[in-house]
């Protein structure tokens, strides 16, 4: 590697990212920390400025592989922000040390979610999922170490199915699973206590962006009266919709929703396969944050406590 060059291993993380063998929004953001740290202790610059480059060139390739989940950015934010030192040792060993101080909150943030999370849970109670949120899981498994029984119905969530990794986790947990296509959530709606959904980003006015059929089931909960909890630890919180940015939604590949056999049976056929919706505030009862528990309105306060006003981007400084 020479001096300037951003390491393969950022490049490794940032390919995993985009093709989602790492995925969800927490984990996401810890991945890209750790390929920042790994590239401040690896790098061979010859002095801080070099190294400096280096990260935000990092940053901005971390940051180029998902657009929505906003713990992206925010992680990248919150080392390249903090880091400081005019010669390169220090510079690297404030990197190394805002890395391991962004983990240790990240796990901690999980940790806290979890223990109000579980106060929405009551023994025997049946909550149905969406995807995979490792937020949502934190505050069924803080539930089950409390001693309370659920059941859960797991929806399998088109086109990739990351509900089966829930059902196995959940199983793990010891929580009777009962798996659905996604189609089948208004059959099962008015058999649960609880939707239980993670996020991806909320935006100021207090609005989920989570994974796609999200906002669906939210409405049908709506219409049956089933409390909808977003479990989203405040890294989820997008301060650039407070400077009155959009959320940019991914559109994924084709091939996620069919293969080249089906297309060609098929014929000419439009595919979209956008990973994201937006589920409005309205149909949200509760944002569980490390930070307590939220109505959807009240996001707009706790998001100007911890990022105050317009945030800076620290990924595109060196751009011009
Ligand atoms: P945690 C996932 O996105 C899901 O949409 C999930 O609800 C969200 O990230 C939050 O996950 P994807 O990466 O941070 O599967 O709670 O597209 O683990």
């Amino acid at each position: 590697m020479e001096p300037g060059d951003v390491r393969e291993s950022v490049a490794e993380t940032a390919e995993e990212i985009a093709a989602m063998e790492v995925r969800g929004a927490a984990t996401i953001a810890r991945e890209a920390v750790e390929a920042l740290r790994d590239q401040a202790t690896e790098s061979t610059a010859g002095d801080a400025e070099t190294l400096r480059m280096e990260l935000q060139t990092a940053a901005r390739r971390l940051r180029e592989t998902r657009p929505t989940a906003v713990s992206l950015p925010n992680a990248l934010r919150f080392v390249l922000e903090r880091m400081e030192g005019d010669d390169l040792e220090s510079l690297r060993a404030s990197v190394v040390t805002t890395a391991d101080e962004f983990l240790e909150r990240l796990d901690r943030a999980q940790a806290d979610l979890g223990r109000i999370g579980a106060n929405r849970l009551q023994d025997g109670d049946t909550v149905m999922t969406h995807c995979h949120s490792t937020d949502v899981l934190a505050c069924i498994e803080t539930a089950r170490e409390q001693g309370k029984e659920l059941d859960a119905v797991v929806k399998e969530t088109r086109p990739r199915k990351q509900g089966h990794l829930t059902a196995k986790q959940l199983r793990d947990l010891g929580v009777p699973v009962t798996l659905i296509v996604d189609s089948a959530a208004t059959r099962y709606i008015e058999d649960v206590d609880h939707v239980f959904v993670g996020a991806d980003s909320i935006r100021a006015d207090g609005s989920v962006v989570n994974k796609i059929g999200t906002r669906g089931l939210a409405v049908l909960a709506r219409d049956v009266g089933t409390p909808v909890t977003v479990a989203a630890q405040t890294l989820k919180l997008d301060p650039d919709t407070f400077a009155g940015h959009a959320v940019e939604i991914e559109n994924r590949a084709d091939e996620e929703v069919i293969d080249e056999e089906t297309r060609s049976d098929l014929g000419e056929v439009e595919v979209a396969n956008p990973a994201f919706d937006v589920t409005p505030p309205r149909h949200v009862d509760a944002v569980v944050t490390e930070r307590g528990l939220f109505p959807p309105e009240g996001i707009v306060a706790l998001m100007r406590e911890l990022y105050g006003t317009t945030p800076t981007r620290p990924w595109e400084e060196g751009e011009t």
